[in-house]
């Protein structure tokens, strides 16, 4: 299994040895799935499937935001418990993936399971000198603990994971939950690993950093590391993840453990609607849930997404969807027989294009030539061929037909 890593943009070894382990990013919980997030789930689910197929023993780890500022701010526009919000939208997620066929994490966390973890690794940051603190005359109780941030000198390292320029990533940090206008912090970069409790914000007890609650990176970079230990395989998400949100968690954990974070980024593309990348800010969504509801066959879903190389970003439209059902049908008449053109080589095929960087589109249009010749009729028909692009659909594509 070769994938491109997305920090070097060459072609590695996704795993070298037995066991595989993958981390991917969850959601924050505070609106339902949309078709972006679907496309990066299905992707990193057909990695985990190529895995399992050459012989892996895969370890699969993701988190969910349970507590951040978009989800606070939404529970309070709303009127409703960020814990209720929480917990239903996390639920509609588990639904949603369960009927697009992703196999579930082994390990799957939420931030308020982990802040005992989270505190002692801030501490650890602290005491190395990695990590220091800063004025809060807003907090709820003013004692002068402050809160702790990340000092990113202390890691030399950094910016190996997104390779940018200085400005564009402060422009970057600022659009994507950084604050590099906050007064007090050594430079304008430097994330946010413990935040103090506020007015009519959640918080936990923080040992010797006061009350609060995690930011946002710390959140992965532990749960990964407990999960997985470190340095781990591959860490996934969305391309709007790769800056600040890996580039800062890969470096917590370097400096948490001496040792590496993932050893592989890998970054899907983002899908949009209309031009524009869906989220759940612009409000332009296709919820699963909402196609779900209409009677859309979820197959037809992930079969619409695996049409699509994982890296390249692309517009959701009707029309991407209608041809998905269309070529459903077709399979499904193609594998109605006993008998069948031989499906070996086809298998053979979609393994190899699933090993050359999960290459999709050509998968998929394997089994599309195999159904011409199907339904074309052979004239020496292989008993048990249907069955065998039935499965290997199943198996490695996660299409059930
Ligand atoms: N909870 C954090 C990660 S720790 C988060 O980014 N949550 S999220 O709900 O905003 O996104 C969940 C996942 O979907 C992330 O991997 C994100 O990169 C991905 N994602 C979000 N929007 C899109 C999109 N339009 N296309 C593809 N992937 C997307
Ligand atoms: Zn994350």
């Amino acid at each position: 299994m070769q994938v491109r890593d997305s920090s070097t943009d060459r072609l590695v070894v996704a795993a070298a040895g037995q066991d595989a382990t993958l981390y991917v990013c969850g959601i924050t919980p505070y609106d339902a799935t949309h078709l972006g997030h679907a496309a990066t789930y299905v992707a990193f689910d057909v990695l985990g499937r190529a895995w399992r197929d050459a012989g892996h023993r895969v370890r699969y780890a993701s988190n969910v935001t349970d507590v951040d500022d978009p989800l606070l701010e939404r529970a309070t526009a709303t009127g409703v418990d960020w814990r209720d919000l929480a917990a239903e939208q996390t639920a509609l997620y588990a639904e949603d993936m369960t009927a697009l066929a992703v196999i579930p994490p082994d390990v799957y966390s939420g931030v308020v399971e982990v802040i005992p973890a989270v505190v002692a690794a801030v501490e650890v940051l602290l005491a190395a000198g990695a990590a220091y603190r800063v004025p809060t005359p807003d907090a709820l109780v003013d004692d002068g603990l402050g809160d702790v941030y990340a000092d990113l000198t202390a890691d030399i390292d950094f910016g190996a994971v997104a390779g940018l320029d200085d400005d564009t990533m402060r422009t970057l940090s600022h659009e994507r939950g950084g604050d590099p206008d906050r007064p007090g912090k050594r430079a304008p970069l430097d994330p946010l690993l413990w935040r103090r409790e506020r007015a009519g914000e959640p918080a936990w007890d923080g040992g010797s950093l006061g009350r609060g609650r995690p930011g946002w990176h710390i959140e992965c970079a532990v749960i990964a590391r407990d999960a997985l230990g470190l340095p781990f395989d591959v860490e996934g998400g969305g391309s709007d993840l790769q800056f600040p949100h890996h580039e800062m968690s890969t470096s917590h954990a370097r400096l948490l453990d001496e040792g590496r974070g993932a050893r592989v980024h890998l970054h899907t593309g983002m899908v949009g609607l209309d031009g524009h990348k869906m989220s759940k800010s612009r409000g332009n969504l296709v919820l699963v849930s909402r196609l779900r509801e209409e009677g859309v066959d979820p197959m037809a879903v992930r079969a619409a997404i695996l049409a699509h190389r994982y890296r390249d970003d692309w517009d959701w439209t009707d029309e991407s969807l209608r041809s998905a059902q269309e070529r459903i049908e077709f399979w499904r008449r193609a594998v109605s027989g006993n008998g069948g053109p031989d499906a070996e080589s086809t298998l053979a095929g979609v393994r190899a294009a699933l090993a050359d960087d999960l290459d999709t589109p050509t998968a998929l249009a394997l089994i599309d030539d195999w159904s011409h010749l199907s339904l074309a009729g052979t004239a020496d028909p292989v008993e048990g061929a249907p069955g065998v692009i039935s499965r290997t659909l199943d198996a490695l594509l996660g299409i059930r037909l």
